[in-house]
């Protein structure tokens, strides 16, 4: 028989073909740290690297002092855990707040964030194109929030007012060390209202959830930014183990212990939980936001990229491409979107 109608076809190794063909190429994640200088963002840097992220890839404890950053790094590690490869990128940037005026301290990182679109859109855009685009976008950028038990300062509500409408922002409470339990619950509060009031668009947006599953999920996560975390780059001692903790007045915090701070659940959201999801909402909705824009661009006195069906120039559909069926609009966000070409867009 050529074909037996109610058989196993095996259609689900198709998942190990995935998987085996992942495991082949690896994974690059990229994500920034950004925020006023002085808040800890190179020492939270050297943590995730220090972590169980990537504990054998570290470099011994070297005692001097982190200098301040003066300018825009990276740092990469290739991670492999059970076969799996991941090159994880840290871009380091030099934090504002120094100057008197720190009028558009963003546009360096925006630019930055920009140009990683831009290097990404001229190889697609290439005759010839590789076959993996080297992925240098930001996939995500941690917010360094001063612990002030405040509001959130005019500087970070228009920082983060920027950066939202181009990259997933995840906003963190630095140093939580320096508040108490009751002034961090507190002052995560406040933060989530302010948020909301100015209108911040933080990551994980309720808009781009995919189902009622991932809603629940995200709503867990949603409830709980911004992460009150603490930094370092030394070990301790703490009942014969060798943790990763910062000496205070009250005692060793260690950093990695859910009961001292939250820096375990930033890491776990980053890299155990929506590592692939970040990565998605970065192609999907602000690469794509980008490119529209871009090659809208280009459609007034430039080239043309409207004469070729395969480039052809609409408003992005705002659908997630990694999910099949059924296609659904995730949101239509006009304010983001100021073309006016027509959208083409699966009906669901
Ligand atoms: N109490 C406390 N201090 C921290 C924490 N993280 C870092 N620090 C200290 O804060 C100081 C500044 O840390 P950096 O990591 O250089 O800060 P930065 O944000 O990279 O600063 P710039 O490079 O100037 O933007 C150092 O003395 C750190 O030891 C933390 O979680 N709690
Ligand atoms: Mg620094």
């Amino acid at each position: 028989p050529a074909c037996e109608l109610f058989g196993y076809v095996g259609i689900e190794a198709v998942l190990d073909q995935m998987r085996r063909k992942a495991m082949k190429t690896g994974f690059e994640f990229n994500i920034m740290v950004v925020g006023q200088s002085g808040l800890g963002k190179s020492t939270l840097v050297n943590t995730l690297f220090k972590s169980k992220v990537s504990r054998k890839s570290c470099t011994p404890n070297y005692e001097e002092k982190i200098p301040k950053t003066v300018q825009l790094q990276s740092v990469s590690h290739v991670i492999e855990e059970k076969g799996v490869k991941m090159k994880l990128t840290v871009i380091d940037t030099p934090g504002f707040g120094d100057q008197i005026n720190n009028n558009n301290c963003w546009e360096p990182i925006v630019k930055y964030i920009n140009e990683q679109y831009e290097k990404y859109l001229v190889e697609e855009l290439n005759v010839s194109r590789k076959r993996r685009i080297p992925d240098t976008r930001v996939h995500c950028c941690v917010y360094f929030l001063p612990p002030t038990g405040h509001w959130l300062r005019p500087i970070d509500v228009e920082f983060m007012k920027r950066l939202g409408k181009i990259v997933s922002i995840v906003p963190v409470i630095a140093k939580a060390d320096t508040l108490t339990m009751e002034e961090r619950l507190e002052f995560k509060e406040t933060i989530r209202h302010n948020l909301q009031a100015n209108g911040i668009q933080v990551y994980p947006q309720r808009e781009y959830d995919e189902d009622a599953e991932d809603r629940i999920r995200n709503d867990k996560i949603r409830e709980n930014i911004p992460f009150a975390v603490v930094g370092t780059d030394k070990e301790h001692q703490v009942n014969g183990n060798k943790v990763l903790g910062r000496k205070t007045k009250w005692g060793i915090i260690e950093v990695e212990n859910v009961a001292h701070c939250e820096f375990a659940n930033l890491r776990d959201l980053l890299i155990r939980s929506h590592l692939q999801d970040l990565k998605d909402v970065t192609h999907d909705i602000h690469y794509e936001t980008y490119r529209v824009r871009r090659l809208n661009e280009g459609n007034g006195g430039g080239p043309s990229y409207s004469s070729s069906p395969r480039t052809r120039i609409c408003t992005p559909s705002y659908t997630r491409s990694t999910h099949w069926a059924p296609v659904k609009r995730v949101g239509p966000r006009q304010s983001r979107n100021p073309v006016s070409a027509e959208s083409h867009e699966r009906a669901p």
